[in-house]
């Protein structure tokens, strides 16, 4: 049987994370004091009863405004390095974090504050024997014009970066929107990947996009899949990565999508566990696990086979990626 132990100690590669998302009460109340930022809440139990969220609006609707605390790279190194350091006891091996630029940019925080201080907490995350790197995500609702300016203001610091991707609401906002960024950023080198959430409008569609024109990697969460034969086979055949996230689908859905999770299993789609939002949605990566094994009865081989597709579908080095699968 699957224990808390077992998935907890399990050796895992973390690719569906959003630092932003890592903001954790604690540090939220200390940085708004040290920046002098009004948050309207003094005390962690008051932070948390903001927490109140049943969709994806109603969750951007916390998430975003919480970000004005943080301000000055000093900041960006702490969430990172604070997470890391949480990553590490979880035996989290290889992690791929997102970062939402336009987030910080859009509120007068210059992107290379933001930058700088995440990629010193994953150099730093060396010491832990973590391995991190970066991915930079598109605010899909906002512009393409918006953007290009990001990939624009970005280049310079491709060497601290290694992939992009889309997210915040999908909703009205397909990957299409962003092909001729996606086009620029593959021939610079870069990874790519899209967040294809749990059932939206034209969740196949959106599916259909950033695979078969956009090329994308892997899609983020994605498991609408199921429904599409083709796509499926499609998926398998490239060795698609498709990162779920059963605690936060959990939140947005009454279904954490494990029966999908099953069936992408047996078709041999590269599928795998992870976190999306732990400081919101009520468990780190381990316990998303947990919670996917406990509630459809999960064997560990399974749990062991979605530990596996989170290396080999990481943009790790091959050599690297040999020691874990
Ligand atoms: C996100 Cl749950 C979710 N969906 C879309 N965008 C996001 N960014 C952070 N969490
Ligand atoms: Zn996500």
């Amino acid at each position: 049987k699957v224990t808390k132990e077992f998935t907890a100690n399990l050796p895992k590669a973390e690719l569906h994370l959003h630092i932003e998302g890592t903001l954790e009460p604690e540090l939220k109340l200390k940085l708004a004091k040290r920046n002098h930022v009004d948050i309207g809440q003094t005390t962690i139990k008051e932070v948390q009863k903001t927490y109140e969220y049943d969709d994806l609006a109603s969750f951007l609707a916390v998430y975003y405004p919480a970000m004005e605390v943080l301000q000055k790279e000093e900041d960006f190194y702490e969430l990172a390095f604070e997470y890391l350091q949480r990553a590490a006891a979880n035996n989290v091996r290889h992690v791929e974090i997102f970062f939402d630029p336009q987030a910080h940019t859009s509120r007068g925080v210059a992107f290379e504050t933001v930058i700088n201080g995440l990629y010193r907490a994953v150099v730093d995350a060396r010491a832990l024997n973590v391995d991190a790197a970066l991915i930079m995500c598109f605010l899909r609702d906002f512009s393409k014009e918006s953007a290009r300016k990001t990939l624009l203001e970005a280049l310079p610091y491709k060497d601290k970066f290694i992939g992009i991707g889309l997210d915040s609401d999908e909703h009205n906002n397909p990957p299409l929107k962003f092909a001729r960024q996606f086009e620029d950023a593959a021939a610079e080198g870069l990874h790519l990947t899209a967040h294809c959430d749990i059932d939206q409008k034209d969740s196949i569609e959106h599916i259909r996009q950033a695979l078969e024109i956009m090329g994308v990697e892997r899609l983020d969460h994605g498991t609408n899949i199921v429904e599409d034969i083709d796509l499926v086979q499609f998926a398998a055949k490239n060795k698609i990565g498709l990162t779920s996230c059963p605690l936060s689908n959990g939140y947005v859905s009454p279904e954490m999508k494990g029966k999908e999770v099953l069936e992408l299993l047996r078709q041999d789609v590269k599928v795998s566990i992870h976190s999306d939002d732990p400081a919101y949605f009520g468990g780190n990566i381990g316990d998303n696990y947990y919670a996917i094994a406990e509630r459809y009865n999960l064997t560990k081989d399974q749990v062991v086979k979605l530990a596996r597709n989170s290396f080999e579908t990481s943009w790790i080095s091959e050599e690297k990626k040999a020691l874990y699968i």
